[in-house]
């Protein structure tokens, strides 16, 4: 293609556009409250500001007709009472929550939204809110020296988006993913703003194609689509948790997940037959190389028909997954949204005599060619089609599976748009919509279907979703893993703020495919990638036909014995992970952090790629290229401990740390602890020994922790089956006091108490809640 060539920047190319005219929303005429709402007529069109809590705002402009405020697919809050002392002067009016301050200007109607000591957090200069006559809804605003972005979901490149243009349009890309390369899978328009120190967020809730420009101007930066409302939320703040918290009350958290779920996956394009399967599966057992999951890619099926199996290669499904599942191993099948045309195939006929595909406005089905040939889509816009995709999941459910896999369901399509004809009419639950608004949340709504379906006939167990595409909430249904990187050091590198920007847009379990997807692994690659994976949320070695098998074992007994090593410690963390997981559910927090998510203040954590934290107080610093056995690691302020070699260093510097294949840099923050157990065995994976590692601090530094436990797998916890502790660490002089500050619910865990281990130069002299003594009893 001519695209491809050096013809893209013939000289004659012109470089002026089209002129962009905008439409302003004009003069304030009159305003009314309605309820919670309050209602702006200006000279071009309507706005709507709506308190969902004292520190959220949602704003609406709608140029054609009052603004509607009930259809979001994203958020699932309710507004709440919220009082609101309202200005009205000659010419401004102001709406103060106590915690925001919306601070309209008349002429022309101008909106800047202000947190509570009166500081402008999102202000409007010569242009505000507008629109085109195309459709196009914009919103420009101010751009402040110090602003630094991050969220926008799944991207590539760098952490801080200052300087970059962001695009929202689920898309399937197998190209390799380039710095350059947006939009991808994920379309969550969402970011936070830090500038010194503090931070709000917005969401523009908009799912038509959308558009972040983070980069044109120094003083202003603008998020438009192509079509609806401009209807966006406002967080308060004042700092990355808060935001965070703001942002996933309005679209939900992570629920908790297994604790299968959180540990190793292995997958391949594909696993092909049940001997292949079980002889992976044998693999693992006798390495002891710890497994909870392995993953079905398309090939288990019959000719890509979802919900069928190949009887040649998969003759007896149910048995293997009952004998996998002895070895204390889960399969996890994939299901793609294209049902393939095929009159003699139950799911199509259903499909077709119930009314549950896409179609046209005319009446027809809309067909796609993906991986079965000529398909149709169902139209998981509609409740009864979700209900009815969830139902047909009970195929897998009742052969002991409590995992699924959602692939190609941006949605993908073997064409030159790469999807779904955009004029496709949904159902969308009794309001017609067309695809081109609704193709962002085709996999969110898949999601939905999937999960919901699963949980019904999962009698009580957690169902496990991954999923390529989604929309902002994604989050409440499952973990997204990254898509077709590619087997290269820069994606390994790239990874890292790709998941930590997940993290902060509400998505706490994600991961890419470690070891990359497409291209030849290398031993050292593959290595030091799963040494990552061991920390990232989601930890599953994927990859495709066509190039070198990755297991771990695939490089020689050197390379596996580290590989080894390091899923193992994926498991003695597991205690950590699953507490910073379950804070996760309640909170929003994200499991794996940036950094200046702790050290808001410090400047030199705003852009830092190649570090990160789990939880508040471990920071990961991996070798990210090739042959390479020393870097700089920048230690924010306090003093770090490397948990290997209990060397210290000072904080609020960078030191030069060495390691060797065998070794990833790991940090502890000094003054705090985290918990870790042992690995036992494939087939039990529950911990015999249970150890609160305490790092020693300053005399009088406290530390507070919460230490979560349940069984792991089912929704006992809801009724109080679970272990929760909150602890306060005191570093006294000569040691330290563990105080059990909070303790509650009836989860009574096999370890039965929690050692404690003493981490430091000081005597050693531990307490517990005051007394002498080494273990916490529970
Ligand atoms: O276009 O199912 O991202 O993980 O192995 C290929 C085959 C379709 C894309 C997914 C990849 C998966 C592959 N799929």
């Amino acid at each position: 293609m001519l695209d491809d060539t050096s013809f893209a920047i013939h000289p004659g190319n012109s470089q002026a556009e089209k002129p962009v005219i905008y439409r302003d929303v004009g003069s304030l005429n009159s305003y009314e409250k309605d309820g919670s709402t309050y209602l702006f007529s200006c000279e071009n069109a309507e706005v709507a500001v709506r308190f969902f809590r004292a520190d959220i705002v949602r704003v609406v402009m709608n140029p054609e007709s009052t603004p509607a405020l009930d259809q979001s697919r994203a958020v699932i809050a309710n507004a709440e009472d919220v009082a609101v002392r309202v200005i009205d002067e000659d010419i401004y009016l102001t709406l103060a929550t106590e915690r925001l301050e919306i601070h309209i200007t008349k002429t022309p109607f101008r909106i800047t939204i202000k947190d509570s000591s009166g500081q402008e957090l999102v202000g409007e200069g010569e242009r505000g809110m507008c629109y085109q006559a195309d459709g196009t809804v914009a919103a420009f605003k101010k751009m402040h020296g110090a602003d630094h972005f991050y969220g926008f979901g799944e991207k590539s490149g760098h952490l801080n988006k200052r300087g970059e243009a962001l695009e929202m349009w689920n898309t399937d890309v197998y190209a390799p993913h380039n710095p350059e390369t947006d939009p991808l899978y994920e379309s969550i328009p969402y970011f936070m703003t830090l500038r010194e120190g503090r931070a709000h967020g917005i969401f523009f809730d908009n799912t038509f194609r959308s558009f972040f420009d983070m980069k044109t101007s120094e003083d202003t930066y603008s998020f438009s689509a192509e079509g609806g409302q401009l209807d966006y939320y406002v967080m308060a703040g004042p700092d990355p948790k808060a935001v965070l918290q703001q942002y996933t009350h309005l679209t939900g958290r992570i629920p908790l997940p297994s604790k299968w779920s959180l540990g190793y996956h292995q997958s391949r394009y594909s696993y092909e037959s049940e001997k292949e399967v079980r002889a992976l599966a044998q693999n693992f057992i006798d390495k002891d190389i710890p497994i909870d999951v392995i993953h079905l890619d398309i090939h288990y099926m019959d000719g890509y028909r979802v919900f069928t199996f190949d009887k040649d290669r998969f003759p007896n499904p149910k048995k293997l997954i009952a004998d996998l599942r002895d070895m204390g191993i889960r399969v996890v099948p994939i299901v793609d949204p294209g049902v393939k045309k095929d009159s003699e195939y139950a799911i199509y006929q259903e499909g077709v005599r119930d009314d549950l595909f896409c179609k046209y406005l005319e009446g027809d089905i809309y067909f796609g060619d993906v991986w079965p040939g000529t398909s149709a889509f169902p139209d998981f816009t509609e409740q009864k089609v979700r209900d009815w995709w969830g139902e047909k999941h009970a195929f897998y459910t009742e052969i002991g599976v409590e995992g699924i896999w959602n692939d190609m369901n941006e949605p993908a399509v073997f064409n030159e748009t790469k999807t779904m004809d955009t004029s496709v009419m949904h159902r969308n639950d009794g309001r017609p919509t067309t695809h081109r608004e609704l193709h962002n949340v085709y996999g969110l709504l898949m999601g939905e279907a999937t999960y919901e379906g699963m949980k019904k006939q999962l009698d009580g167990k957690r169902p496990f979703l991954l999923t390529r595409a989604g929309y902002g909430g994604v989050q409440r249904y499952g973990s997204v893993w990254t898509g077709d990187n590619r087997s290269f050091w820069e994606h390994l590198q790239m990874s890292l703020p790709m998941v930590m920007n997940l993290g902060l847009s509400g998505v706490a379990f994600t991961g890419p495919d470690v070891g990359g997807f497409a291209h030849d692994t290398n031993a050292e690659l593959l290595t030091r990638w799963t040494q990552v994976g061991a920390f990232t949320p989601f930890f599953r070695n994927h990859s495709a036909i066509g190039f070198r098998y990755q297991e771990p074992w695939q490089f020689g007994e050197k390379y596996e014995a580290i590989m080894r090593r390091y899923i193992q410690m994926r498991y003695e963390w597991m205690p950590q992970l699953y507490s910073l997981f379950y804070e996760a559910s309640v909170s929003g927090l994200p499991v794996m952090r940036p950094l200046f998510m702790e050290f808001p203040d410090d400047e030199k954590t705003y852009n830092l790629n190649d570090q990160f934290m789990i939880g508040d107080n471990v920071m990961i610093a991996p070798i990210l290229q090739p042959s390479v056995t020393d870097r700089a690691v920048y230690m924010p302020e306090g003093t770090w401990v490397d948990i290997m070699t209990e060397q210290e260093y000072a904080g609020g510097m960078s030191h030069l740390i060495h390691a060797e294949l065998e070794d990833l840099p790991i940090f502890v923050k000094k003054g705090t602890a985290f918990v870790m157990g042992d690995w036992t065995s494939n087939k039990d994976k529950t911990p015999k020994d249970v150890t609160l590692n305490v790092y020693h601090g300053e005399p009088g530094e406290t530390y507070r922790m919460t230490f979560y436990d349940d069984d792991g797998e089912t929704y006992a916890y809801e009724n109080g089956d679970y272990m929760k502790l909150e602890l306060k660490i005191v570093s006294e002089a000569k040691g330290v006091d563990v105080r059990v500050v909070g303790q509650s619910g009836n989860f009574k865990p096999a370890y039965g108490s929690i050692l404690v281990g003493f981490h430091g130069d000081s005597v050693d002299d531990v307490k517990v809640n005051g007394q002498q003594k080494r273990q916490i009893d529970l």
